[in-house]
């Protein structure tokens, strides 16, 4: 008998239904419970994990990256959306940076109100990193945010299933009705039924190979544990996807990644290169070729990175953030007074060991392994390997409709749907609203939790769910279990086998294709038309092989899985820069065969679309709205 056979089925059905438990969904619980409460309605959440550390913000930050303080009237929501427009090169959805931006600071007032230590000054005004971040003790922040959604789904008699991995949604007639997934602890397939679906499973992390390999392997800056079950679940439904190519390469400290906002920002620290110096003021004049984004401040995230790797590439590097210097900078004030000056630096110490201990950990584990004194000798920075993330300075995602009030050219729905009935996307799942973060995804989440009850209470019909399509779903994802099974006893070596391929095998098999095809960090970030073809005669014959997976258990049936919501944002990638004959953004990913930024042409969205009913991709020209006098 196979070990499938084993698997109990269990059908859950509820109205509103939520995938993904990390910071766009907790929004979305919370504010979802509250109109659904109203209404009698029903909201189920799934997370893969444990609500209380799931996704980005397990380990906790120590800064909220999107506050535009209109109370305070340092800045317009109008300016937050400038700041997005400029540091995408152009391309960002306006009407939702817009929405999101005008609504953020209610949420972050919500955090604080529930429990997060936001930084404030002597005048009892919020401590700023930058322009739009602010200091926080972060350690908790995702437990506090976990809990205000747990209470809130508490109240409207909601529920919540952990460690129930999502896999396939389920669609009739461009309408979303459901999802199935298994629970990654007990022999359990999972049928959810909704009348609407909100879809925040994160990005995707190891689509790429990783700078850590061997020993460190499965460390990265975001969170491994996100493996593109937002985008597989949204273009598997056959929603057009939008900003596929944008992948996000953020600068980390070197091998542990350490986010280094804290220290452009907060400390004031300079980047330099080993042997060519201060490469921003060095290279200024590369930045003229990215006119009118690269003339303009701030500096967009991808051409920051473009002037280090330049150096890299002339053999300037390592690439390292002055840390002892920032640091002696801002003591320097109480040099004639060596008690304060003491204080002064024993503060600035613990600031920059806390930065990480709130957030990363690990980085602070490295620096002590290393012999790092922050103060006294600067670190080493390196461009990370690329990330799919639309909630940061990347922009993939699912294309969504626009804000009801607003008259833009991207209505067909409710705010945040997508282009399938009933189904929205948030957080790292919705495309083209870059520069959201913690606070805006979690904005998002709210935003998406109301209108999907609205749509409910308006359009909201029984799921019609064919049980059929179910039981082939359970079968096909439940294969890998069978396939080990059978085929264990074979040889010698369980994990060396003719019959199938152990998930870890594959995983190295698709990063392997990407990175040195689509601009993977051996690949120094570059590709080209041909590359790029090779990969996607490789990518079709790994497709082949994917369904010859083998799990010995349940976790490895989650890789699995995770494996194959890799490969379909990969696909979607390569096809999306394919398709895109420019290099708008370098830094991120350089075309070498067409090397230049090409407004005339390329000013647009680029967006995808699989087709469920044929399997063909189809790409997709939109063109950029601009908010009137902004
Ligand atoms: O410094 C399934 N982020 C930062 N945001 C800030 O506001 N300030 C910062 O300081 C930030 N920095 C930072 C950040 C992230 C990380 C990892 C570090 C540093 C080290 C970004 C934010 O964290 C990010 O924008 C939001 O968290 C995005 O929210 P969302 O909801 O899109 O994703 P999520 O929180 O990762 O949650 C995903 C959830 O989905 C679950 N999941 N559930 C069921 N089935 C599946 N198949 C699933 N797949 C995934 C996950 O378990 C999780 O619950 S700094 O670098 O800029
Ligand atoms: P990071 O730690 O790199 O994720 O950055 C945190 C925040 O600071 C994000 O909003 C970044 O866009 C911003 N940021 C980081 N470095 C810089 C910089 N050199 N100039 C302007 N903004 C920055």
């Amino acid at each position: 008998m196979p070990v499938s056979a084993d698997f109990e089925t269990v059908e859950v059905s509820t109205d509103l239904l939520i995938v993904g438990g990390g910071f766009s969904a907790c929004g979305a619980a919370t504010e979802a419970s509250y109109w659904a409460k109203k209404h009698g309605l029903k909201v189920v959440l799934v997370d893969k994990a444990a609500l209380d550390r799931s996704g980005a913000v397990a380990m906790g930050l120590s800064a909220i990256n999107q506050y535009v303080g209109v109370k305070d009237g340092e800045n317009t929501v109008e300016d937050y959306v400038r700041y997005v427009r400029q540091d995408l090169m152009g391309v960002s959805r306006e009407d939702l940076v817009y929405n999101i931006a005008r609504h953020v600071d209610s949420t972050v007032h919500l955090f604080e109100k529930w429990g997060l230590k936001i930084w404030t000054d002597e005048e009892g005004k919020y401590v700023h990193e930058g322009r739009w971040q602010l200091m926080i003790n972060g350690e908790s922040y995702k437990i506090i945010i976990a809990e205000a959604a747990k209470n809130a789904l508490d109240d409207a008699g909601g529920e919540i299933y952990e460690r129930v991995f999502i896999v396939e949604p389920l669609v009739e007639n461009n309408k979303i009705v459901g999802a199935v997934g298994f629970s990654t602890r007990e022999n359990k397939f999972y049928v959810f039924k909704a009348k609407a679906v909100i879809c925040g499973m994160g990005g995707a992390v190891h689509v790429f190979r990783p700078r850590s390999v061997g020993e460190g392997f499965g460390r990265s800056w975001y969170p491994p544990f996100n493996s593109g079950s937002s985008a597989y679940f949204t273009i598997k439904a056959g929603a057009e996807m939008t900003c596929q190519e944008v992948r996000f390469i953020p600068v980390r400290f070197k091998d542990a990644y350490g986010p280094v906002g804290a220290w452009f920002l907060l400390f004031k620290s300079r980047a330099v290169s080993a042997g060519g110096g201060e490469y921003m003021a060095v290279r200024k004049d590369e930045l003229e070729n990215w006119a009118p984004y690269g003339l303009a401040k701030p500096i967009p995230a991808n051409l920051r990175n473009y002037l280090g790797m330049l150096d890299e590439d002339a053999g300037l590097g390592p690439l390292y953030m002055e840390t002892h210097e920032a640091i002696g900078k801002l003591a320097e004030e109480y040099k004639d007074d060596p008690k304060a000056f003491k204080k002064k630096m024993k503060e600035l110490e613990s600031e920059a060991w806390e930065d990480f201990l709130d957030m990363t950990i690990s980085q602070a584990i490295l620096w002590a392994a290393l012999n790092v004194k922050p103060e006294e000798k600067h670190s080493e920075i390196a461009a990370c390997e690329p990330y799919f993330i639309g909630s940061h300075s990347g922009a993939s995602g699912a294309w969504v409709s626009g804000p009801e009030d607003l008259d833009t050219p991207y209505k067909w729905g409710y705010t945040n749907m997508t282009t399938v009935e009933g189904l929205f996307a948030v957080g790292d799942a919705s495309g083209a609203s870059s520069h959201k973060f913690s606070s805006g995804s979690h904005t998002e989440g709210r935003i998406a939790g109301k209108q999907a009850i609205k749509y409910i209470v308006e359009k909201g019909q029984e799921p019609a769910v064919d049980m059929g399509k179910v039981e082939e779903l359970k079968k096909k994802i439940l294969t890998p279990l069978d396939l080990f099974d059978a085929n264990k006893g074979k040889y010698t070596d369980p994990e060396v086998n003719t019959e199938y391929i152990m998930p870890r095998q594959f995983l190295h098999r698709l990063q392997k294709i990407m990175d040195e095809y689509a601009g993977g960090v051996t690949a120094r970030f570059k590709t080209s038309k041909s590359l790029l073809e090779r990969a996607m005669e490789l990518m079709a014959l790994l497709k082949e092989d994917s369904d010859k997976q083998a799990a010995r258990d349940l976790h490895e049936l989650m890789r699995c899985w995770e494996n194959i919501q890799r490969m379909w944002i990969a696909e979607s990638h390569v096809r999306t820069i394919l398709f895109r004959e420019e290099t708008r953004w370098p830094g991120y990913y350089f075309r070498a065969d067409t090397p230049k930024m090409d407004n005339d042409n390329w000013l647009c969205f680029c967006n995808c679309k699989w087709d469920p009913a044929t399997g063909e991709w189809e790409m997709i020209k939109r063109d950029i709205w601009t908010m009137p006098g902004v």
